[in-house]
Formats: structure tokens, sequence, C-alpha cells
């Protein structure tokens, strides 16, 4: 038995590949004569042996045989209609409404079939325990199956924007929705495990690292928060990158928006990043913690809240031990060096100790109060782990210079003002650490690129955000991520209903209007400039007078919508009617937040560490800015959208702020994702009490209605999801009713005579495109590569044969 290595056909003969054709698409032309074909000037080279080909080939065709695709007449819709009382795909339901969609998942769930489909869009709801739907059994049942012959399921979802990538030479994207706790996070660890199976990575260290680079990026940006104990507290895009054959070749992340208030604050019932109790536990298993100047009986104050309390809960958490030394394998496995990771816990320590460093008020004649550090023991252990001098780091907390016509004036901070200088202080270094981690995981994980061309690499990003929040007090923090999730959820409405609907008016198809709710407006709220909330928050940001109070007064004034309001009796507090649900906010902090002022001193003062990763943490300001785009309203079949500018590098930290920070990220990341061809997971949390087979229904109908999946369901029903322009179609498909050396015209009539040599039905021909609901194209895929396989099979054998 030959092996059959190839991923692609290799480009033999048109001869040739007429003759493969013409025996492999028997299935749609009339038994054709093969005795003939072995006639054919090709065979003729390897004279002598045609009975012995002649036989084999039978033999291969036979066998092809079984594996004939089947689609008789609507089968696809037969089939399911059948078993109605559990439906794999809801698209197919025959009673389309909110119960009958909520019943169904319902009745699916209690069967712990947490997996269904909307068409091509899969729903996920959370199971709360572990399943064993995730071994390698399954991994290989999904590769490369026909969708309709397996259960729904997040492996399959993998396989067809690998299929898509590979098939179409193009990169795809997978986009994971949801609130928080959903299972967005778990998902995108499932695809990937199952895309570095498909991706048959031919070396298992690299995909043995791709593997770990999720674990290894949530260890830092992962928290418990009171819905969720691995809360994602920043954005994530995950690009793993193939040949053109298919094979993992390497990855790439970017991280957008980490909640770095976390580091210094957490809320009531809430935790810092996991990292800090890991290395805690960790460094006090090797006895080390006295190495990074932490103490293994008082609590950092940063750590410290109501629930824990550092010994036995930190230092003696078997569960934190292990996922420090889980970790610090990541690290090592990935490839960072011992010395980087010293650096690393040596910042962590730094952290730790420097928000323990307190300050006294010191009254003074002739300005305002000034401050002095208390606990000097522990500025020497904060300065000594950052390996900067002590004395210059106390002046940097405690004094700030001026500089006033040329002249540089030393001003002494007050006890609030040093505080805050801390804070910002222990934030900037974990946000900075945080980035260089994630990009030094990225030029570790680049592909190599031996012919130096760039961009020759498909991939297949995956976008796991921080998940739609709504606490009992939200900030700013909160503000944002509901922005993105806003943002995400304007995407798939503008992939799902507008541009599909636009094409039906521009093509003439004749297909019924589906409504669905727009949250432009919502969109327009946030990010209009220059009267949107980021932009007023920006400008109030820069007058040194404003208050938070004189920001929510501006936003009143300013913001005239319907999704907006201001709760009575609540200070500071205004509401938003997300798409999700309504929130109410405080604004209390939302001015500092903003700002995020990194005093220049500090950054001067970390320049001079003898530390190398701390100086290149702030010698090359990471943080990015710019893009004028108001925002990201794309249009179709433009596929850049509106272009992001490149970030540029400031060093002037007091020009960044957040939101303008957030408004070029939120960019950046919808850039890379419509690149891709997109596919959905919809992820549905069953319950408010991450209890297993506890189905609430309102709960869930809540989460169905605001995210549109009746509406989804009802246009992959009515609608077709696939617009392909003719000459695409022809040149992708031709070869299902052409020969090989046959150019047919493009036009109209090919295609229907390409679609009903496949014999499927229902579709429709427009002005210049082929009108497809998901499973033709599900189907002619599948045929194409069944095609390309045998080719590739054929073509071991005639190698063989030959010698
Ligand atoms: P999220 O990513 O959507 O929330 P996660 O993926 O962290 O949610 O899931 C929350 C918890 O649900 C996990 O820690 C698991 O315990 C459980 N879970 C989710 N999916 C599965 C699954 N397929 N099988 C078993 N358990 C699962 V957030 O990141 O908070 O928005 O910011
Ligand atoms: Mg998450």
């Amino acid at each position: 038995n030959p092996p059959p290595t190839l991923h692609q056909p290799e480009i033999w003969s048109d001869q040739f590949n007429d003759f493969i054709c013409k025996c492999l698409i028997k299935d749609f032309e009339l038994r054709p004569n093969v005795q003939d074909l072995l006639q054919h000037a090709f065979i003729k080279q390897i004279a002598g042996r045609e009975k012995t080909l002649q036989k084999q080939l039978m033999e291969l065709i036979d066998l092809n045989q079984h594996e004939r695709i089947h689609t008789k007449k609507g089968s696809n819709m037969k089939s399911h209609s059948q078993a109605l009382d559990d439906v794999d795909d809801l698209a197919i339901l025959e009673v389309l409404d909110e119960n009958t969609i909520t019943e169904q998942l319902q009745k699916r769930y209690t069967k712990d079939h947490i997996y269904t489909y909307v068409g091509d869009i899969l729903i996920a709801v959370n199971p709360f325990h572990k399943m064993d739907l995730y071994t390698q059994q399954y991994s290989k049942m999904y590769i490369g199956a026909k969708r309709t012959a397996n259960p729904p399921h997040i492996f399959a979802v993998a396989d067809i924007a690998y299929q898509a990538m590979v098939s179409y030479n193009a990169d795809q994207c997978i986009v994971i929705s949801g609130e928080s706790g959903a299972g967005k996070t778990e998902s995108a660890h499932l695809l990937v495990q199952q895309l570095t199976v498909l991706g048959k990575a031919n070396n298992r260290t690299l995909q043995e690292k791709i593997l770990l680079v999720n674990s290894l990026v949530e260890a830092f940006g992962n928290a418990c928060t009171v819905i969720n104990d691995n809360s994602s507290r920043f954005g994530k895009y995950l690009e793993m990158k193939f040949t053109c054959g298919g094979t993992v070749v390497g990855a790439q992340i970017s991280e957008y928006l980490l909640e770095k208030s976390r580091v210094v604050h957490q809320a009531v019932g809430e935790r810092n990043f996991h990292i800090f109790y890991y290395i805690y536990a960790g460094l006090a298993e090797r006895k080390k913690l006295a190495h990074y100047k932490l103490s293994d009986s008082k609590t950092p104050k940063y750590l410290q809240n109501e629930h824990i309390k550092l010994v036995p809960d930190i230092v003696g958490s078997a569960f934190y031990k292990e996922q420090f030394e889980a970790v610090e394998q990541c690290f090592k496995v990935i490839g960072f060096t011992l010395e980087e990771l010293g650096s690393v816990y040596s910042i962590l320590a730094a952290i730790l100790n420097a928000g323990d460093i307190e300050f006294t008020s010191v009254a003074s004649e002739h300005q305002t109060d000034k401050s002095n550090i208390i606990n000097m023991a522990v500025l020497e252990s904060a300065a000594s782990l950052l390996c900067i001098r002590p004395d210059e780091l106390q002046e940097a907390l405690t004094s700030h210079c001026v500089v006033t016509r040329g002249e540089t004036i030393v001003r002494s901070n007050t006890v609030e003002k040093a505080t805050e200088v801390r804070d910002a202080m222990g934030k900037a270094l974990y946000g900075r650490l945080f980035s260089w981690i994630v990009n030094r995981i990225n030029s570790l994980l680049r592909p190599d690129n031996p012919s130096g061309e760039e961009d020759k690499d498909l991939n297949i990003g995956i976008l796991d955000i921080f998940g739609f929040e709504n606490f009992k007090r939200n900030s700013f923090e909160q503000l944002c991520i509901n922005i993105a999730n806003e943002q995400i959820q304007f995407y798939f409405n503008q992939h799902i209903f507008a541009w599909e609907q636009d094409e039906y008016l521009n093509e003439d198809v004749d297909a019924r209007v589906i409504e669905y709710e727009d949250n432009r407006p919502l969109l327009d709220l946030f990010l209009q400039k220059p009267m949107g909330m980021l932009a007023l928050l920006d400008e109030e940001s820069r007058f040194p007078q404003a208050t938070d109070q004189t920001l929510v007064e501006k936003f009143e004034d300013n913001l005239k919508s319907k999704n907006f309001w201001r709760p009575k009796r609540v200070d500071l507090g205004f509401g938003i009617h997300h798409y999700a649900g309504k929130v109410i906010y405080n604004a209390a902090g939302f001015l500092a937040k903003n700002r995020d002022t990194l005093p220049a001193d500090i950054v001067l003062l970390l320049r001079s560490s003898e530390n190398d990763l701390i100086r290149k943490l702030v010698t090359h300001p990471l943080t990015k800015t710019g893009t004028t785009a108001e925002y990201f309203v794309c249009v179709q079949g433009d596929s850049g959208g509106e272009s992001t500018h490149h970030p540029r590098e400031t060093t002037n930290m007091r020009t960044q702020t957040v939101a303008s920070y957030f408004r070029y990220s939120l960019m950046d990341l919808l850039s890379k994702m419509v690149a891709g061809q997109p596919h959905f997971v919809r992820c549905i949390k069953p319950n408010n009490d991450r209890q297993a087979h506890k189905f609430d229904r309102e709960k869930v109908l809540i989460q169905l209605r605001y995210t549109g999946i009746l509406e989804t369901a009802k246009i992959r029903r009515q609608g077709y999801s696939h617009r392909i322009l003719f000459t695409n179609f022809i040149k992708r498909y031709f070869i299902l009713a052409f020969r090989a050396n046959e150019e047919p015209a493009v036009n109209p009539e090919t295609c229907a005579a390409i679609l009903e040599k496949a014999r499927l039905e229902n579709w429709v021909l427009g002005k210049t495109k082929v009108f497809l609901k998901y499973y033709h194209v599900e189907h002619l895929n599948l045929m194409i590569r069944r095609n390309t396989d045998r080719i590739i099979l054929v073509q071991a054998y005639v190698r063989g044969w030959m010698g």
C-alpha cells in the first residue's frame, strides 16, 4: 500500500489529471469506459503493466463507490424532521419561535447534548461539569467528516474552518461570544486542541507549545470574579498559522485591554490575577519566598481581601503549587530562558512589595502636605527587586518634577498622590510585563520563514474576549468590556443579517426580509466622534479641574439616546441599555482610570534599572495609539474595513488615554477579524449558579433573545448564507461536472450545470452570484475534498507502480 502522504494533489499533466478525474467523478458521469481511458497516452508510458494497473484502478474505483455522497432530494431537511423530538439543527425546526427553541435546547441539555447548530452557527450550552466529549476518539470522529454525520460539536467547527482554509486557500476566523462564564475560554481551548490535531504538526514540540500558550497567558490574564473563577480579564485573538498544505507552523497572539486595575484593587469577593497566588505557593514550596522578599506570614496588601489569608490559604494550597509548576513548565517548553523567568518572578514580587509601601502625611508650611514613607524596609525590598536605588524610588514616589519656563522645580506629593503613583507603577509594570510575555511568545512561535516571503501562511484566528458583565457595581472596566461585546455583536449582525439581505436586493433575489435588533445606535452612543461617550470622556480627561461629577453631567448634557439615562438616587450613576441588558455604571474613578498616568519620574527611574527586562519594559513602551477610524463599520467586499494606522510608539505616557487605546485596539482587532471568513460559536450560560444539569429557562431565553438566535434560525432556514461570484464558483467546482482541461464559460448556465450534477436543490442564481445554503456549500466542499483525496491516492498508486 503506497502511503498517500500528500495534503494536496500534485500538479500532473492535464492529460493525466483529466484521466484521473474521469475515473474519479464516475459518480457523475455515466460509467466512463475505464478500458478506453487506459488507452490514454500517458498510461502507455507504463506499457506492459496495463493489466495490473487496470485491475488496481478498478478496485480503487469500486472502493470509492462505497463512499459515494448521497444527496437525495431534500435529504437534509427530511432526515431531521423525522426525529423532531431531538433536533441537531434549530434551523430545520418546523415551528420557529422562542419557546420551541428554548424547549429544544433544554431537552438536549438534559441529555447532556450541550451542542446544537443553528445552520452553520454552533450553540454551546455550558455543562458546568466535565464531559467525556473531547477524547482522541471524538477528535478522530470529527476529522473531515460530513457535518450531519456526527452530532454537533465544537470539533466540527474546527474542522469546517480548517477545511475551508485549505480548500479556499483563505484565512478563517472563529468568533466565540457569550456572557461572562458562558464557556468561551473553554471553547477556545478545545478549538486549539482540535486544530493542532488537524494541522498535523510534524514537530511535536511545536504542537505542545501551541497548546500551552493559552494556559500561560491565562495564568497572567485571568482571575476569579464573582461570576467566573477563571474569568478572562483581557481579550485574546489567537492566530494559528498553517502552510498552504494545512500543516500548522506557528501561532501568534494579540492581547487586548488587560484589566490592569485588578493588580492594585479587587472588588469584594474577587481576586487578583491567578499568577500572584501561584508564585506565592510555588516559591514557598521551594523555600524561595525570602529570596523574593515575600513574607510567609503577612499578606501583601494587593492580595488582601476578606476571603484570603495568606497562611495557609495561598502558601499551603496544593492547587496553586501545581499551577505554579505548570506555568513554569509552560514558560520552559515555549522557550523562555531561566534568566527571563527569574526576572518575571522578581517583577511580580516587586509589585507586591511596592504595594505595601505606606505613606504618612507631614505638614509643611510652604506648600500642600508632603508625604513620608513609613516602612522604609519594604521600599528597599521593592527597589532591590527592581534593581534600582531605594532613595531614587523614594523620591519618585513622594515628589514630582515640574518644568516651568525652562526651570525644573521639585514638588512634593501628598499622601494621596504618592499612593496613586505607587499604584500606577504596579499597574504599569504588570501591564507591560503581560505585553512582553505575549510578544515573547509571539517571537518564539513565529513560523520560520526561510524564503523570507511574508504573509504566505494561512491562518485561523480564534477570538476569545471577556464576556458581557453586569455586576452590582460596574465601573470603567465593565464599560470597556461591554462596549467590546457590543462591537462583536454588531459584527455578528452585519454578517448574518445586514450583508446577506443587502445582497438579495443587489442581485434581485427574492427572499423574505428578516427583522433583527440592530445595535448600531449603541455603537454610535459609545464611539461616535466628537459626541460619543468615549470622546466626551477623553475631552473631560484633558481638563485638570474636571471631576467624575462633571463627567456624568457632560454625558447627561450631550448624549441624546434612549439607551442612556441617569438613574435617580445614584450619585455618579448612569445607565446604559446594552444589547444584552441594562447596566448601571458608577463613574467614580472614571477620569483617573482613563488618564492612567504613569509619571515620567517613574519611567526614568525604571529605565535606570540594572535588570534588562525591567529596562526593556519601559524603554520600548508597548502602548499603541492612533486610529482615526470613527469605528468599525465594514462595507462588504472591503476586506480590510476602515484602515487602522500602525501603532505609533509613544514615550509620553500622558497623552495616551485608555479610551483612545481601547478604540485603537477594537479597530485593530476587527481589522484582523474581517480579513478572514468568520465562523460563529455562541456560548450560552444555563444558570447563574454554575450548577451542572440546571437549565434556567428564563435565563436562557434572555440570552437567546439578545443574541438574536431566533432570527438567526429564520435567516438560516430561509436565506442563503453563501453568495459566490460565478467566476469563483466555476473555478472552484467545475471539476465536479467538467473535464480537468475544459474551460467552461463563466455564465449562469455553467453554474447550473455544476449544481445539477451535484444533485443539489433550492439554490438560486442572482445577477453575478450563486446563492447557496450553508449545507449546499458543505456538500460541494465535501465532494471536492473526496475527489482531491482520491486523486492523491491514485497518484500515490501510480507513483508506486512506476517505481
Ligand atoms: P468565559 O470565558 O465565557 O467567561 P469559561 O470558558 O471560563 O467562561 O467557562 C467558565 C467555566 O464553565 C469553566 O471554568 C468550566 O468550569 C465551565 N465550562 C465551560 N465550558 C465547559 C465545557 N465544555 N465542559 C466542561 N465545563 C465547562 V469570561 O472569560 O468570565 O467572559 O471574562
Ligand atoms: Mg474567558
